[in-house]
């Protein structure tokens, strides 16, 4: 008898529903998502938010699926199988940030991940004016991480009020605060784009820092690197760490995907959500390689 034949009963790995678009890059979107989460251990559902055309230069389309499609997907999947944590990424419409906040508010204790996804790494538009407001009054308000670069942080937070001809872009603890305020339990700033020497990401609670990791900048520019973050939190949070440490695992987790990033086209690199499978020393990749043995013979 095959060794694949007997049917035993296994423990479900920890379950991550992500709502996200398809980048058919593999760089980015739930592509990305799919990757780390499997990597981390946990089993990914994939709700899609839109279509998008592009490569690893640029995204060149979005086509944004209708509201009750996304509704539809999640529903089916939530009422068969039990999801441990949320992770939103690039949401298509005002339409679609509404339906999953109505779903959200069914499942209040379910920690939710949730990327704001502005602008692609070439800085192509992929969410309006808005699309901003309904994010900050309809998700920030079910959100537990919030992982904004420093250029969403600012964009999300700006008021009216700041938008002057000589007025100074927003210092990032204030964004933070107003994130907070806005109903985030916690942010996550990234400083990527800052022109720090080190790449400084601080996590944010209600009573100010919570931690601040420093990272050695790397000198590629990735694809994919906000969502393989964000999917990394809510995998941690999923197994039941709590925040603080979900963020510093994630970080970790991040880092080496981008160290071990790869350039598969003529535009950004993608990181490598299963680094650890390439590695020839680990044990990862004597299964692999046994699996290949098999059928070849
Ligand atoms: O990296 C943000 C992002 C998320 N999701 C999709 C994207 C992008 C950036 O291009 O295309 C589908």
């Amino acid at each position: 008898m095959s060794a694949h034949a007997s049917v035993t009963q296994r423990v479900t790995p920890p379950v991550v529903l992500s709502f996200a678009a398809s980048d058919p890059t593999g760089g980015a979107g739930v592509q990305a998502d799919i990757l780390t989460l499997a990597s981390l251990g946990c089993h990914p559902l994939s709700v899609i938010t839109a279509i998008t055309v592009q490569d690893t230069s640029g995204v060149e389309g979005v086509l944004p699926l209708d509201a009750d499609w996304i509704s539809d997907q999640a529903r089916a999947v939530l009422e068969d199988i039990p999801v441990h944590a949320f992770k939103i990424g690039m949401l298509g419409s005002v339409a679609a940030i509404a339906a999953i906040a109505e779903i959200l508010s069914d499942y209040p204790d379910i920690p939710l991940v949730f990327d704001p996804v502005l602008a692609s790494g070439r800085g192509d538009q992929l969410a309006g004016e808005e699309m901003v407001e309904a994010m900050l009054g309809l998700l920030l308000p079910h959100t537990h991480v919030l992982t904004p670069n420093s250029l969403e942080a600012r964009r999300l937070a700006q008021g009216p009020e700041d938008d002057g001809e000589d007025s100074s872009p927003l210092a990032l603890p204030e964004c933070a605060r107003r994130l907070i305020a806005a109903g985030a339990e916690y942010v996550l700033l990234t400083g990527t784009h800052e022109g720090t020497p080190q790449v400084v990401n601080t996590l944010y609670g209600s009573h100010g820092v919570v931690r601040s990791d420093r990272w050695e900048r790397l000198p590629g520019s990735y694809h994919g690197s906000g969502c393989t973050l964000a999917s990394a939190v809510a995998a941690h949070l999923a197994a039941g760490v709590a925040a603080a440490d979900a963020v510093k695992g994630a970080q970790e987790y991040t880092w080496r995907t981008l160290e071990a990033g790869f350039r598969a086209g003529m535009g950004q690199h993608i990181p490598d959500r299963l680094f650890w499978a390439r590695d020839d020393t680990d044990v990862a990749s004597d299964v692999k390689e046994s699996v290949m043995e098999d059928a070849r013979a």
